[in-house]
């Protein structure tokens, strides 16, 4: 038999279950995001190295993990999406089992963040959010024509709103709208923005050590969302709105691993991977960092 990371038969049997769920409808830019979840699910069935070089063991055999996938969500509307999701979640964590959710526009996360709620106190909860937008519109209405307060660029101002706190990184460009509403003190939204040129920008906006995004989360529970558009195109390419100059690979990677080892990590996503013809590097990364973080997750099975 060919070795899978998918090693458990169904999700009753499963410890981790990675939750597939494809969608496009409010995607700004590039679109391609309905066909995500499967692009890195087959990654992570069939491509990836299961030996984990830092753990020196295969995940796949110390780990039940499970998949489900909710086919392609994007003739839905954007609160049936997030009601779909939110009903799946819930049914999973009842089941007491860790979710990894893989988008699909960034606005699905919504829906495993408000199955959350019904788990664990928000404000017990920090969001570590990799990312080149805040995603912290209020509505999308300032660049489409059919606005919607549940669009990808609004989906961190609806989680903030439901009481999380959220810790940004990798931030390289952003609405007047979001500038104001991260810039008030009462918000309480830690941003570490992106730049190359710590001189020309001021003190502030050069790379942050790990120590200094650790020391930022104040609570025991943390969530993981990672837009692939936050590290830097060069590593992953295949997305709907590219910025130039996100994170390198190894800093977002060891960032993870660091965040999990230190909180306890109650879920995590991977989203707007948007596959590119002929370039596999995109779905590749993201199963790859899916598949470390799964690694860290259960760090305790696996000395
Ligand atoms: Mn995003």
């Amino acid at each position: 038999m060919i070795d899978s990371i998918f090693n458990a038969k169904n999700i009753n049997e499963a410890e981790a279950v990675v939750l597939s769920a494809g969608y496009e409808k409010t995607v700004s830019s590039r679109k391609g995001t309905k066909n995500g979840p499967k692009a890195v699910v087959k990654m992570l069935d069939s491509k990836l190295e299961l030996f984990d070089r830092g753990y020196k063991a295969e995940v796949s055999k110390k780990v039940k993990i499970g998949q489900k996938d909710l086919g392609n969500l994007s003739p839905l509307s954007p609160e049936k999406v997030l009601t779909k999701i939110t009903n799946e979640c819930d049914k999973i964590l009842d089941k007491n089992k860790f979710i990894f959710l893989l988008g699909g526009e960034h606005s699905v996360s919504l829906g495993f963040l408000r199955a959350l709620t019904k788990k664990v106190n928000p404000k017990d909860v920090t969001i570590l959010q990799i990312d080149a937008h805040c995603d912290l519109r209020d509505t999308d209405a300032d660049y489409s024509e059919k606005s919607t307060n549940l669009a990808h660029s609004c989906v961190m101002r609806r989680a903030h709103e439901l009481g999380y706190a959220l810790v940004q990184v990798g931030i390289r460009t952003y609405y007047r709208g979001e500038y104001e509403y991260f810039s008030d003190p009462k918000n309480n939204i830690k941003v570490w923005q992106w730049s190359n040129s710590a001189s020309a920008l001021g003190a502030g906006w050069k790379v942050p050590k790990i120590d200094e995004i650790l020391a930022a989360i104040k609570t025991k529970y943390v969530y993981i969302t990672i837009d692939v558009d936050g590290f830097d195109p060069g590593v992953m390419p295949g997305t709907g709105t590219p910025v130039p100059g996100g994170l390198e690979w190894y800093y977002g990677v060891e960032l993870v691993k660091r965040v999990i080892d230190n909180y306890e990590l109650i879920g995590a996503d991977i989203v707007e991977v948007s596959p590119m013809r002929d370039l596999i590097l995109t779905e590749y990364g993201a199963a790859q960092l899916c598949y470390t973080m799964l690694a860290h997750k259960f760090r305790n099975k696996l000395k």
